[in-house]
């Protein structure tokens, strides 16, 4: 039932311009026209606009809004990102789906989405709260080959594609705290978890993990974070659609992922120090077995943070996390 009824939307979808007959889609499906007719039933119900009419057939005016296969891949012009989407309501988390799939082989591309996650989880065991229906919580499978050592670029490079789509398509002026949180007005919208499988030189595959609070009010973030986040809807007093940002997100991705493959970080490097937050300024820096104040530099070649220590030394750092005092 299920695939006869996403088979009948890809039909209609790739002839949204015109209209398509009831004996075409019959004979395409392999079943009855009476039963053509109860699955556009079906769908009207599940908020599709569908507009038949006696002599031409039958045409899609417009999609629902919620998160579905169908519903993020109408309108998607990519080669290759999102051909392959996984959609669940509900599920642990997006990262765990695309690790069963990307072991199961799953093509370069692939994308997990979910309208809510139970256990998201954020960097180092921390959680990742994803509320259902208000923020957009995707999985990316990839397969590129480059060495492992350079995957951390990938996080960096998907921070920039995130500022880009929301400075272009939200309006907003978002900045980039080293080395994946996405701000708004100083307070986390975003964050970006990388995970990787690779032996010593090849990567198996990354899945790179995105959560982004769209359309939460204040009381909808879980008090333990409201101090210290945000969403797009707090912040512009808008509600946006999650299919529309997930393809914009998607879109943007494949382009400047293309563009990496093609011609290395230094473009990403200058775009992420453009959002870059602090940088040239004091910052605290905690790594694992240290604690001190240095000034943000920016980010070197290969995407480690670089500082510049009180004694004038300047250092290069792969893993820590910055912090600031507000003046
Ligand atoms: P992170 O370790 O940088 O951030 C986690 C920290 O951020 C938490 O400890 C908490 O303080 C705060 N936090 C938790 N939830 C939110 C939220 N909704 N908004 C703002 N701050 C929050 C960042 O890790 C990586 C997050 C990746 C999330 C995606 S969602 C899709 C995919 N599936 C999954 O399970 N994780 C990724």
């Amino acid at each position: 039932m299920e695939s006869t009824r996403n088979k009948l939307i890809q039909l209609l979808a790739a002839n949204s311009e015109q209209y398509i007959s009831g004996q075409l889609l019959s004979d395409q499906l392999k079943i009855s026209r009476s039963a053509i007719w109860k699955h556009m039933k079906e769908l009207e119900k599940d908020g599709y606009q569908i507009e038949g009419k006696s002599n031409k057939g039958y045409r899609i005016i417009s999609y629902p809004d919620k998160l579905s296969e169908n519903t993020v891949r109408w309108g998607l012009e990519t080669d290759w990102i999102g051909k392959n989407i996984i959609h669940k309501e509900s599920t642990t988390s997006t990262q765990h789906i695309a690790h069963d799939e990307a072991r199961n082989g799953a093509a370069h591309g692939t994308i997990i989405i979910a309208d809510e996650q139970t256990k998201g989880k954020g960097r180092m065991n921390r959680s990742w709260f994803s509320t259902k229906g208000k923020g957009m919580w995707l999985s990316i499978i990839l397969r590129p080959e480059i060495a492992p050592q350079q995957a951390p670029q990938l996080t960096l490079l998907t921070a920039t594609v995130l500022a880009d789509v929301l400075q272009s398509y939200c309006n907003v002026k978002p900045l980039i705290k080293w080395p994946n949180d996405i701000l708004l007005n100083n307070k986390k919208t975003a964050g970006i978890l990388t995970e990787m499988q690779a032996e010593q030189d090849i990567i198996n595959y990354i899945v790179i993990g995105i959560g982004l609070n769209v359309n939460q009010s204040t009381l909808e973030l879980s008090e333990e974070i409201r101090h210290k986040a945000t969403s797009l809807y707090i912040e512009t007093e808008k509600e946006n659609s999650i299919n529309a940002l997930i393809q914009e997100i998607l879109m943007t991705f494949e382009k400047s992922y293309d563009q990496y493959i093609k011609n290395g970080f230094p473009d990403i490097k200058q775009k992420w120090e453009s959002y870059g937050f602090k940088i040239g300024e004091e910052i605290t820096i905690k790594t694992i077995k240290d604690h001190f104040h240095a000034t943000f530099l920016g980010i070197e070649e290969d995407g480690a943070l670089r500082i510049k220590r009180t004694d004038g030394s300047i250092q290069r750092l792969y893993s820590a996390e910055i912090d600031w005092f507000d003046k």
